[in-house]
């Protein structure tokens, strides 16, 4: 017994570790190598980020690209992006490389650089969406010139050991893997070429190598219990309730408040549960045949505005989706068979920016749910999410027992039919 308690444990961290999405099974972002061209001492690759994660996208201030070179490889060039450091490349007389480290860290450039500098699909500050909002706008490329590489493909050597950060920790990088040659259409469209060798190398994330605690929460209400159910204390971790920042204070007047800081790190609004973001879900009606909720996502992070910001729900109406105000919405079905899932994302220049903290850092929705007569009911919280992703990072949502319950009066009904029946139906439930 005790094995397979312990075989369990091992393998839910497996999947952890592994970074095993249940609504997103087979996402993950995929960078490819395509050779252009061999060059007298190595060759010209288009290095391609395809992101393939329906609702995590990479935000501001992007990704950072980091491989080991397998042999003595330098980098000539780079168009469409850039690495953070030459390195030492003293070796060199006359033209000198763009980087000689052996461990190169590429960035993407910022929008806005000439003409001749941009590569297809660059220069967007390392910025991009997810599969399931923008799927052109879900990739990142530049090009690459390696010198002192083989100059064939069966003397190159594949890089190892890649590593993305977007931004933050959290993906894992598998080893790259020669692959069947990318083939590309002509601008005319008329002639097919191909690549002269390709590689991929796919990389997965992790919300459990990302970061310790949570970083979003979740509260409820509804229109038949008063009482709020607020999320969690500490859902996301009190270590910076000592640098946290009351909704008053008059620092918050100061110029500059709102610059983000170079490492990224928060400015929270002082809350028990210290998250920069809370999801909160509201059920607002009730309809013979529909019903109502409504969704607020509030921003407590003074120096964070979330462009292309998403939000997951799991609950069993979400086939029912009626109508969805001021979000888009879009139904994800990881499962053939299950379509319990859904992702809501701003529209376009309406609310596609969750602000900064302060009156204007909230999104809302309305969705309308058909009721689904065998399933539906207000009872034990059923009305609730059961599942809460915000930018791809699962929320904390509170204990069961704290979700604003029916009052007992509806239970009353049931008295009044006579006792055998209720005492059959008992005795049905405990047989089923
Ligand atoms: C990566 O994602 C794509 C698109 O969802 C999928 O076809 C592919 O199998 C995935 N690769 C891995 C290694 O999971
Ligand atoms: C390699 O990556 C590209 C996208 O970057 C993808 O379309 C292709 O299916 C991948 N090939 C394999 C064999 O995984
Ligand atoms: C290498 O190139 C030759 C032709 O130049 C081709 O026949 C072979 O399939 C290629 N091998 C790989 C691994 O791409
Ligand atoms: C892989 O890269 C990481 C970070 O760049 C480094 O810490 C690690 O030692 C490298 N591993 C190998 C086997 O090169
Ligand atoms: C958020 O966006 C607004 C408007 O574009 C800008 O004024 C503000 O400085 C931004 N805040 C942060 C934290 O970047
Ligand atoms: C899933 O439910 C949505 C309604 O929310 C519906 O539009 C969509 O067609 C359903 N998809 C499948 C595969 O059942
Ligand atoms: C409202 O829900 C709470 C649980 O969150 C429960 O303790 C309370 O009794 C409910 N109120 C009524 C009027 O049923
Ligand atoms: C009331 C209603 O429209 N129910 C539908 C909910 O969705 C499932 C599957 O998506 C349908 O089978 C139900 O008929």
């Amino acid at each position: 017994m005790r094995f397979f308690i312990l075989a369990f444990f091992l393998l839910v961290l497996f999947y952890y570790a592994a970074a095993y999405d249940p609504l997103d099974p087979t996402g993950n972002i995929t960078i490819k190598w395509d050779i252009m061209s061999w060059t007298p001492d190595g060759y010209v690759a288009a290095v391609t980020m395809n992101n393939f994660q329906m609702y995590r996208h990479i935000m501001s201030p992007g990704w950072t690209l980091g491989w080991t070179w397998a042999k003595k490889e330098v980098i000539w060039s780079v168009v469409g992006a850039q690495t953070t450091e030459q390195g030492d490349c003293s070796k060199f007389k006359g033209t000198i490389p763009h980087c000689c480290k052996k461990t190169p860290t590429v960035v993407d450039l910022l929008p806005g650089v000439p003409y001749n500098q941009q590569f297809t699909n660059c220069c967007k500050g390392g910025v991009v969406a997810a599969w399931g909002q923008d799927p052109s706008a879900a990739v990142s490329a530049f090009q690459v010139s390696v010198g002192q590489a083989g100059t064939s493909n069966k003397t190159v050597k594949l890089p190892k050991n890649f590593t993305l950060l977007g931004p933050g920790p959290g993906y894992t990088c598998g080893p790259a893997k020669v692959v069947p040659s990318t083939a590309f259409l002509t601008p005319d469209r008329r002639r097919k070429t191909q690549a002269l060798m390709t590689w991929n190398v796919t990389c997965t994330y992790s919300q459990f190598l990302a970061r310790k605690n949570p970083s979003c929460c979740v509260s409820f209400s509804s229109f038949y219990n008063d009482t709020i159910t607020p999320c969690p204390s500490c859902a996301c971790g009190c270590q910076n309730k000592k640098n946290c920042v009351k909704s008053d204070s008059k620092i918050l007047s100061m110029v500059g408040v709102n610059t983000p800081r170079k490492d990224n790190a928060p400015l929270l609004q002082c809350t028990h549960h210290m998250c920069p973001i809370r999801v909160h879900w509201h059920v607002k009606l009730n309809y013979k045949d529909y019903w109502r909720v409504k969704i607020s996502v509030t921003n407590f992070n003074y120096k964070m505005n979330y462009t292309l910001w998403t939000l997951v729900a799991q609950h069993p109406n979400l086939n029912n989706v009626t109508q969805v105000f001021s979000f888009d919405y879009k139904p994800l079905v990881p499962y053939q068979s299950i379509n319990d899932t859904g992702m809501f994302y701003g529209m376009k220049y309406f609310n596609d920016i969750l602000m900064e903290a302060g009156p204007l850092g909230n999104v809302q929705s309305e969705l309308l749910l058909e009721k689904d007569k065998d399933t539906f009911t207000f009872k034990q919280g059923w009305a609730f999410p059961r599942k809460v992703y915000f930018n791809g990072d699962e929320c904390m949502l509170p204990p069961p027992d704290t979700y604003p319950f029916l009052p007992n009066s509806a239970y009353k009904n049931l008295l009044v039919y006579p006792k055998w029946i209720l005492t059959l139906l008992f005795v049905l439930i405990a047989i089923w």
